[in-house]
């Protein structure tokens, strides 16, 4: 007879994931950090006692619990910090049953999409239906086992339901195996009927022990990568395109070192940002939609690119218009076949470091042309002094600054291993374009998914994975607005943010967006109603700086470039969570990526402006492409 304990299933929960560690290279840490929660009946009761009883009886052992303001924020905020600890660590996320739950969907797609693994814990209605239907409980006429956590199902990669106890241990195990899983890696939700939590089983003793989760690195097939091999070497004009998955796998000395052998240039996708330092002599910086003019000039002529942990999104790929050559090919490194095989790319599943590091021994003695890569590296230095340019933009001192004057003012005044957040708005674009990124976990914009509302709460995460880094958020006012909260989460657990919050009344990116789609300006500002009965009145007068300070942050406040940068200073100096609201003019004054994204327009239309557009977009369209030739 094996030993048993007798706890709560919220308590085994809780005992459980403290004594989880993943390890990769040998390197051991644990995998679950601490638990984000917000309390209701539907685990106050359970997760609740469980996480508290833990607190007075664990010490430093136990799963330490972190209060919150909205629970999509929370998981922000996990994914902030997995992102940071390269998808080896990350948060759990506990809430109530109902509107607690749901409030998690959109933080579990945005981890999804960007593959980060955050492990979400909602409670559920009751196993037994015992108290019939509860507080907050959907009933589904198609049947009763139906609860609203049912909408975490599609947009998690692992998602289960502890009906009865002794299902738990299979649950857990399970969802350790997809949060440690490189290729299928998201949010992991187990839901946690109310009652269930509170039960009492008789748990092996051996569900306690420390375990240990080993992060495997993928290993590329032999004949698979002499393909690969050959098209490198047969290749005039190669292109590496740099996706996150290099910074996750900490491959970054080993594309520097495949990148300095073979001499092929490489250009960065947004989760791929900061794979080079900005100033390496083959770093051609973004790709895309929001790329540089080197990388898009490059692109456009390469006959062999050679993705490396990229998903090849739209905003990559310039809606598949980046790249130009009839007879391009792709090879896709990735730890998961899902991207291997995008654009007819010869899928190369592996590791990224191990791949680059095989492809960097085989290829040993081949080197691309050497006038190509000082070609790169011209086009490089010409785009470098675009930036430089829109960094200094000249005007008047006392106009409000242009939004690429403010990201020039930040990137001088912050130090190399300091580290920037954004997520929506014009921002990420901008600083796609122009972030020059010295330090490998220097830039963290989440753009697979976007959200605005990230800004902060992500930074939170990030702030909590690096302690010892100033992390900078950079958020638009809109995206302010949508989520500011966790301010209050800094001021509470003493966690220092420096917050950028660009003021330019409204939603500048899609005020531009709708410019070239023909719906110029259309609910894109924040205006009163006008005397037309339409949105076009008064800017409304909000005060965004004085909401900062009601939620217990330093706030400092500039209207000029000049002020600006003072306020700046003082911000990186201060020990406190600090808000720097500065008004910036609608212009971004940052430079053309001569490029493209598909947002179709209207075919048909009464107004002379969409049907302008109309032309516009067909003409811009016809650049785009399938790459559906095969790659053999
Ligand atoms: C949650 C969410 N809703 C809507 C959008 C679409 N969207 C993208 S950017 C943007 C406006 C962002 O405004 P702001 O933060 O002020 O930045 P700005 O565009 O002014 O730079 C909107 C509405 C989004 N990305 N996320
Ligand atoms: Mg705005």
């Amino acid at each position: 007879m094996s030993r048993t304990i007798r706890l709560t299933v919220a308590q085994a929960v809780v005992r459980f994931l403290a004594c989880q560690y993943s390890e990769r290279d040998g390197v051991q840490q644990r995998l679950i950090e601490g638990c984000f929660g917000i309390f209701g009946h539907g685990n106050v009761a359970g997760l609740g006692q469980a996480l508290m009883q833990a607190e007075l009886e664990g010490g430093e052992e136990a799963l330490r619990y972190f209060q919150c303001r909205n629970e999509q924020a929370m998981v922000h905020t996990a994914v902030g910090f997995s992102r940071m600890r390269n998808r080896l660590q990350t948060l759990a996320c506990t809430t109530s049953i109902g509107p607690g739950a749901t409030n998690m969907v959109t933080g579990a797609a945005l981890a999804t999409i960007n593959r980060i693994p955050v492990l979400l814990l909602p409670g559920d209605v009751f196993a037994t239906r015992a108290s019939g239907t509860v507080l907050q409980q959907l009933e589904s006429p198609r049947g009763h086992d139906v609860s609203v956590n049912d909408t975490l199902r599609p947009v998690s990669v692992f998602f289960d339901r502890v009906w009865r106890p002794e299902q738990l241990t299979s649950v857990l195990l399970g969802a350790m195996r997809a949060l440690t899983d490189q290729a299928n890696t998201g949010a992991v939700t187990i839901a946690l009927p109310q009652d269930v939590q509170a039960e009492a089983w008789d748990w092996p003793v051996e569900l306690f022990n420390a375990r240990v989760w080993h992060v495997a690195r993928s290993l590329p097939e032999t004949a698979v990568l002499q393909e690969a091999v050959a098209a490198i070497r047969a290749s005039e004009r190669p292109l590496v395109v740099a996706g996150g998955g290099v910074g996750y796998s900490q491959a970054t000395d080993a594309l520097r070192r495949f990148a300095e052998a073979t001499g092929v240039p490489v250009a960065e996708t947004q989760a791929g940002k900061g794979s080079l330092a900005w100033n390496h002599p083959q770093s051609v910086g973004a790709i895309g939609a929001t790329g540089s003019t080197a990388a898009n000039a490059l692109a456009a002529e390469a006959d062999l690119v050679v993705g490396i942990g990229t998903r090849w999104s739209d905003f990559t790929t310039a809606s598949m218009s980046a790249f130009g050559d009839p007879r391009v090919r792709f090879v896709n490194i990735n730890v998961t076949a899902l991207d291997g095989h995008k654009l007819s790319g010869l899928s190369v599943v592996a590791d990224a470091r191990e791949a680059l590091q095989a492809l960097t021994t085989q290829l040993a003695g081949w080197r691309a042309d050497p006038a190509y890569t000082d070609r790169a590296t011209g086009l490089a230095r010409v785009w470098d002094g675009a930036v430089a340019a829109a960094y200094d933009l000249e005007g008047d001192p006392d106009a409000a600054p242009r939004q690429s004057q403010v990201i020039g003012a930040v990137n001088d005044l912050s130090g190399p291993r300091d580290v920037v957040v954004c997520a929506a708005g014009s921002m990420p674009g901008d600083l796609h374009k122009m972030w020059r990124t010295r330090d490998v976990k220097g830039y963290q914009v989440e753009y697979g998914y976007s959200c605005m509302g990230y800004e902060i709460a992500g930074g939170l995460g990030v702030k909590m994975a690096a302690p010892d880094r100033e992390v900078i958020v950079m958020v638009g006012d809109g995206s302010y607005l949508m989520m500011a909260q966790e301010l209050v989460t800094a001021l509470q657990e003493g966690i220092k943010l420096v917050v950028v919050l660009v003021e330019n009344h409204g939603f500048a990116s899609i005020g531009a967006l709708s410019q070239t789609v023909g719906t110029p300006q259309f609910g894109t500002s924040y205006r009163y109603r006008g005397d037309t009965g339409r949105l076009d009145g008064d800017i409304l007068p909000i005060d965004l700086a004085a909401n900062a300070a009601s939620l217990g942050a330093h706030v400092l406040r500039a209207d000029t470039l000049g002020s600006f940068r003072q306020c700046m200073s003082q911000a990186l100096a201060s020990p406190w969570t600090t808000v720097v609201h500065v008004e910036c003019d609608l212009a971004t004054g940052s430079p053309s990526s001569r490029s493209w994204w598909d947002v179709p327009v209207a075919e048909v239309s009464t107004l002379p402006v969409t049907r302008a557009a109309r032309t516009a977009y067909e003409q811009e369209k016809a650049s785009q492409r399938g790459h559906l030739r095969p790659f053999a």
